[in-house]
């Protein structure tokens, strides 16, 4: 990737790097508007009029050839850059006043201070190195300038799992801070960090019990220090008896009375106390039958709802396991009417192709949002794909989900395949019929993975250790409660009544639709239900010859996506990194397919009903 800094992808159309010398999103807006114009002569006369009464919204309006942004003091930024790309794709102008549907769009990234990300896919973090802060503030501002562009407006900057030395917390730590705010305030991008819930115990304090006042009055001060330093912090994120991290349940609290101890402390500097509901028993015993880690977050959260303080954001994953390729929309989503909730979805593709194999999101979120219903939630949060891969992203088409999931944050009733085309013609700029070509590919692409790897709702079947690669067998005798129970008869678990029970912690329409399997859609069947190879599908199939039809199509499908691919004028670097990633994907597809399909060969004895070749 040599020669290659820091392309610029869909926002090419601003040539000049973001200045230095803008202090405020109204100065940036100016800067970038005067920049847009001044290179691509489109000749428009454009004014800029800020009202902050507006906040983050805008408007745009035109008369007699003139244009007029006017908005809050962020909403002008966010007016500019809506004015840029419908110019640049030659759309009309947006219409009306527009305002982001929810206040908070964050970016959470699990970046360590060493310098490493967890889960990162794209190289190192972009601030992080060597156990201090160490970047380039350009490539800050290019960072800013790509996240207001996205229409995001928060970024926690290190890992739920927390590595910080904490005791200069107080001290350098804060002050790099608050330098690094500073950078980012010019693009309305407001800092978070992750705080480990044990911390007084690391300032000699004996406990960390939420009800105990010495350790309020510790966070208090914490937080009295954090604003201090940094006035417009967004708040602080907690991961609290999740996966071996401290929490409140060590002193017999609850997680509403961890949670509020926090928030309490940050209110009066009006900071957001963001905790994620990620609790789940990470120690099961295989053999233990009545434990279904699905149920797990609804079972402890739902009793509490309204007893959290109204600065706390519940933040929960989209599925009620782990970001997995095709899970239901968690019912602690629906199911919480009285606390504010932050659905979180995960960029960095973890679950998902690691940035190596293709997966456009925006049908995901779509299908995510139709479930859940997007008044349910008040915040969006996205796990970040971000690192210091000169493209960011790794895989440049990586970069249309970030796009995207600002879009979403905007406006969750966004269309995938509007937002997948906008994205495709401002980064590549092809003429109509290979932007539609480049559009189909990608709106198919979750589809595509999703047949050769986990097909009908069949999770977790990949090596434990990286999240990627074939292994049916993967995680079935491990302590993270994920298990498919594939045996001579058939697969998955009953999530029934007459099962675990999951399916009940939906309301009534919700339910009814999953627990009958001649319902439940079948991209989901086996995440709900447990049914023999011999079950027939409503398409008349075989459950065992959909499971061999589905892994023989995904790879069908991926090579034609190569062909699609290698006939598309892609400009270097872009080119050689979507050629040599495909060919990955390649490899990887036909393990994944032969290694699912053999494994249920052995245990069925079934051949394949279209006699294609199954490894004995
Ligand atoms: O699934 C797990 C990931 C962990 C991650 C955790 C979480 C940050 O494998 O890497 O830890 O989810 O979301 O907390």
């Amino acid at each position: 990737m040599s020669g290659w800094r820091d392309c610029r992808g869909w926002q090419r159309a601003l040539t000049r790097e973001p200045s230095s010398e803008c202090k405020t999103p109204e100065e940036m807006a100016l800067f970038e508007l005067q920049n847009y114009l001044a290179a691509s002569g489109c000749g428009r006369q454009v004014g800029i009029k800020t009202d902050p009464s507006m906040d983050e919204s805008f408007q745009i309006s035109e008369s007699d050839g003139g244009v007029l942004i006017r908005g809050g003091r962020r909403g002008v930024l966010y007016g500019v850059y809506a004015l840029i790309e419908a110019l640049e794709l030659g759309e009309s102008l947006p219409k009306g006043v527009r305002t982001p549907c929810y206040p908070l769009r964050m970016i959470d990234c699990w970046d360590n201070m060493d310098g490493t990300i967890e889960r990162g896919y794209a190289g190192r973090s972009i601030w992080f190195e060597d156990d201090a802060f160490c970047y380039e503030p350009d490539r800050i501002r290019r960072l800013g300038r790509m996240l207001a562009g996205a229409g995001i407006n928060v970024l926690c900057i290190n890992n739920v799992n927390v590595h910080m030395p904490a005791q200069q917390l107080p001290g350098s730590l804060l002050a790099d801070t608050a330098a690094l705010a500073d950078l980012l305030r010019p693009f309305g991008v407001r800092l978070m960090i992750s705080i480990d819930f044990s911390l007084p115990l690391q300032f000699g304090l004996e406990s960390a019990d939420p009800l105990d006042l010495r350790v309020s009055d510790f966070w208090s001060h914490l937080a009295q220090n954090v604003w201090h330093a940094i006035p417009d912090m967004a708040g602080f994120l907690v991961k609290a008896d999740s996966e071996h991290r401290p929490g409140p349940n060590a002193y017999g609290r609850t997680h509403a009375e961890g949670a509020n101890m926090l928030a309490k402390a940050l209110k009066p500097f009006g900071g957001v106390l963001v905790w994620r509901a990620f609790v789940y028993n990470c120690m099961q015993d295989w053999r233990d039958t009545d434990t279904d880690r699905p149920c797990a977050a609804y079972d402890l959260y739902q009793p509490l709802d309204g007893m959290f303080d109204d600065n706390v954001i519940l933040q929960v994953k989209y599925g009620p396991y782990d970001f997995q390729v095709r899970e239901p929309v968690s019912p602690l989503l629906v199911g919480m009417n009285n606390t504010r909730m932050g659905m979180e979805l995960q960029l960095a593709q973890e679950y998902t192709g690691q940035q190596i194999d293709i997966f456009a999101m925006p049908p995901m979120w779509r299908r995510l949002f139709d479930e859940m219903g997007k008044e349910k939630v008040s915040a969006v949060a996205a796990v970040s794909n971000l690192g210091r891969d000169d493209n960011w992203t790794g895989h440049p088409f990586a970069m249309l989900n970030l796009y995207a999931y600002g879009r979403f944050a905007w406006d969750p009733d966004t269309d995938p395949e509007t937002v997948i085309r906008r994205w495709s013609a401002l980064t590549y700029g092809f003429e109509k019929d290979l932007t539609d070509r480049l559009t189909s590919l990608l709106m198919e692409s979750g589809r595509v993975y999703e047949l050769y790897t986990a097909p009908l709702g069949l999770n977790w079947m990949i090596n434990p250790e990286n999240h990627y690669g074939a292994n049916p067998y993967g995680y079935e005798f491990m302590v993270w409660g994920t298990y498919t129970k594939a045996d001579r008869n058939g697969v998955g678990i009953d999530r029934t009544a007459k099962g675990t029970g999951y399916v009940s912690q939906y309301p009534p329409q919700i339910r009814h639709k999953y627990e009958d399997p001649q319902t439940c859609p079948d991209e989901y069947l086996l995440f709900f239900h447990r049914l023999n190879y011999d079950f027939v599908m409503k398409d008349g199939r075989t459950l065992l010859q959909r499971i061999y039809d589905d892994h023989f199509t995904g790879y069908e499908l991926a090579e034609q996506m190569a062909e699609t691919l290698d006939k598309m004028p892609f400009p270097e670097p872009d080119a050689g990194v979507i050629k040599e990633r495909m060919e990955k994907q390649l490899e990887n597809a036909r393990q994944w397919r032969d290694v699912t399909n053999t494994f249920f060969y052995r245990f069925s004895g079934a051949a394949d009903a279209k006699g294609r070749k199954i490894y004995s």
